[in-house]
């Protein structure tokens, strides 16, 4: 059995809308970097969090490993929406090395996977850099061909694998079987909720953030995006200071927010304290129809951030941002925000946190030529946080 490649199939042209892509030579990156490979999550109950995705976010269960497959330690469920691949792990033996990681951070990001075309030049420059190598390049193979694999380490016990997939035509990676899901569809639901993953959101320690930004820079080539939360902005209301890194063509964004020392405890530091140390905070998915995505994650139980009306009738705004695809009454309405920038609008909205911890959340994000994070929300999204971090008195 195989995977149907049709549901994943995401053109160029479509890539380049939903996330935003712009023009770059990559033959000269010393770590180029094609893509995103895998978003491999840790969940206390692997079983039921596949089945969340399933269900809350329209994700197709593809591919599993474990006890039934000859995996005794883990069960691992692979899950696509587009050209999006999330990774749930579970440990099954009370002994497992991944629970160790469970008990520390609870629910979270282990490993941002990225796929690349020569996991050996990659190591061997993020070597030269000074990066931590987990594991050296090596081959892994079963009937369907070939995965070259490596991993280096990042903020916090975050992990990047480096997959080259190119000789390998199985379901997910050696090891894996194809599997289907059981979970019916409601009827009318559209054919997948989101198509890519747009950005991940790394939060890191004070002081740490530029730290980072520089070692992306250094291990992986990556460019500073114009887009940050600096000092002045920090102070005011946001509690945070922020860079984006990312990839030449910007297929690979990875903001990093550090706190700020403001007026408030700062929700990174609430992050921080209860994930334990650093690691991924949100995850960005890229849909071409967020109003038709909030519309059915709502029908089946995902909660998001409250905007107050007074954001839309702020008459500011609606000077702004003058005409986008639907009437302001209906993000209003589905309470979605909405910014403009030299380049176009995006439209964006933010669930809580979908575990036990107040850590990982996700943005859906709705680009129409905006390369930006919502700068202009910066302010209207920090308060929706900050008044749910009050409501779970960490405020
Ligand atoms: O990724 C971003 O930059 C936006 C804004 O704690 C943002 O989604 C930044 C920091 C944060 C929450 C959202
Ligand atoms: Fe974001």
């Amino acid at each position: 059995m195989t995977t149907n490649p049709a549901l994943d199939d995401v053109s160029y042209d479509q890539l380049r809308q939903l996330v935003g892509l712009v023009d770059h030579d990559s033959t000269a990156d010393p770590f180029p970097v094609r893509a995103m490979d895998a978003v491999v999550f840790i969940a206390g109950n692997a079983t039921q969090t596949a089945w969340f995705y399933q269900v809350a976010f329209g994700m197709r269960l593809v591919a599993y490993s474990g006890p039934e497959t000859g995996e005794p330690e883990r069960k691992s469920f692979v899950l696509k929406s587009g050209s999006a691949r999330f990774v749930i792990n579970g440990g099954v033996r009370p002994g497992s090395e991944l629970l160790d990681h469970h008990r520390r951070h609870g629910d979270g990001v282990i490993d941002l996977a990225l796929e690349v075309s020569d996991v050996d030049k990659c190591v061997e420059h993020a070597r030269a850099q000074g990066a931590t190598v987990l594991e050296e390049p090596h081959d892994v193979s079963d009937e369907h061909g070939t995965v070259r694999r490596a991993a280096i380490a990042t903020y916090g016990e975050t992990r990047h694998s480096l997959i080259d997939r190119s000789r390998y035509s199985g379901p997910y990676l050696p090891g894996y079987v194809a599997k289907q899901s059981t979970v019916t569809r409601p009827e009318g639901a559209p054919k997948r909720l989101f198509q890519a993953v747009d950005h991940c959101v790394g939060n890191v320690e004070l002081g740490k953030m530029n730290y980072w930004v520089d070692w992306y820079h250094r291990v992986m080539g990556f460019v500073n995006m114009a887009e940050f939360v600096g000092d002045d902005i920090a102070t005011e209301y946001s509690a945070l200071m922020s860079k984006v890194v990312s990839n030449g063509n910007h297929r690979v964004k990875f903001p990093l927010n550090e706190p700020a020392i403001a007026k408030k405890k700062s929700q990174i530091d609430e992050y921080l304290e209860f994930y334990e140390g650093a690691g991924c905070q949100h995850i960005a998915l890229a849909t071409n129809d967020i109003i038709a995505t909030v519309t059915a994650m709502r029908a089946a139980g995902v909660e998001f951030l409250e905007t107050p009306d007074s954001y839309y009738d702020d008459p500011e705004l609606r000077a702004r941002i003058g005409e986008v695809r639907v009437p302001i009454e209906t993000l209003k309405e589905h309470k979605i925000l909405v910014d403009r920038d030299e380049d176009g609008y995006l439209l964006q909205i933010f669930t809580k946190p979908i575990g036990d911890r107040p850590t990982v959340f996700y943005e859906l994000i709705e680009r129409h030529g905006s390369l930006g994070f919502g700068k202009g929300n910066f302010k209207a999204l920090f308060e929706a946080i900050e008044r749910e971090q009050e409501r779970r008195g960490n405020l």
